[in-house]
C-alpha cells in the first residue's frame, strides 16, 4: 500500500497517526507530495491532487481522511479505530465528523491567511473562529474523554487541537477548557502523535 501525504496536512496526519496506532507502518510506503503543485506523478494517481490518498494493495485509490480511516479499520481484526458494536460505533463516527469540522474550520482560516490581503474575507474567518470556539466549548462538558481509548474520533480531536495550535495559536483555547487541555496534554505525547508532528 502507498500513502501520499504531506508533513503539514492535518488530514494526512490523522491517517498517519491511525497507521502508527495500528502498527501498520511497515506495510505502507509513505510518499511525500505537495498537492498544491498538481504534478503529474501525483495527479495521475489522485486526479483531485489532494492529500491524503491511499492506494490499496490491489491498486484501489481511497481519498478523504475519514474514508481512509474506515479502510484501515477494515484491514484489522480488532476495533481499536472504530467500535464494532452500536451505539459505540455511531458515537465514534459522530465524534470523527465533528472533529473533522474543527480541522476544516481551522484550514479555512489558514487558507484565507494565504490570500493577498485585499482578497481576504475577515467575516468568513471570524465565523470559522466562532465555530471552533463553540465546538471546543461543547466538548469540554459533554464528551467522554477516555484515556483508555484512542479511536478514530480521538485521533481526529488530537490532530485538530494540534492543528489549531499550529495555525491558529492566537485562539488560546486552553484556559476556559481545562478538561480538554488536560486530555490533549496526554494525547499529544503518544508516540503516534510525536512521530507525525509537522516539521
Ligand atoms: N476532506 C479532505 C481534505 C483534504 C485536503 O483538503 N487536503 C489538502 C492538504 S491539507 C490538500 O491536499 N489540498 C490541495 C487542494 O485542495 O487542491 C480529507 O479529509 O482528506
Amino acid at each position: 500500500m502507498r500513502l501520499f501525504f504531506n508533513q503539514t496536512s492535518p488530514y494526512a496526519r490523522k491517517v498517519r497517526v491511525a497507521i502508527h496506532e495500528l502498527g501498520l507502518n511497515d506495510a505502507i510506503q509513505f510518499i511525500e507530495v505537495d498537492p498544491w503543485l498538481e504534478l503529474h506523478h501525483f495527479t495521475d494517481i489522485n486526479p483531485l491532487s489532494r492529500v491524503p490518498a491511499l492506494v490499496l494493495a490491489n491498486g484501489t485509490l481511497v481519498t478523504e481522511s475519514d474514508t481512509i480511516g474506515q479502510a484501515l479499520h477494515g484491514l484489522t481484526i480488532d476495533s481499536r479505530l472504530i467500535p464494532n458494536e452500536e451505539p459505540a460505533r455511531h458515537l465514534c463516527l459522530g465524534r470523527v465528523a465533528l472533529y473533522q469540522g474543527l480541522i476544516d474550520a481551522t484550514f479555512i482560516c489558514a487558507i484565507e491567511g494565504r490570500r493577498p490581503s485585499e482578497m481576504r474575507w475577515a467575516d468568513w474567518v471570524a465565523r470559522q473562529e466562532r465555530a471552533i470556539a463553540r465546538t471546543l466549548s461543547s466538548i469540554e462538558p459533554r464528551f467522554d474523554l477516555d484515556d483508555r481509548r484512542f479511536d478514530l474520533g480521538d485521533i481526529g480531536l488530537a490532530c485538530a487541537l494540534d492543528y489549531i495550535d499550529f495555525r491558529a495559536g492566537h485562539l488560546s483555547w486552553r484556559s476556559e477548557r481545562p478538561r480538554l487541555a488536560g486530555w490533549f496534554e496526554r494525547a499529544r505525547v503518544r508516540s503516534s502523535m510525536i512521530a507525525t508532528r509537522p516539521c
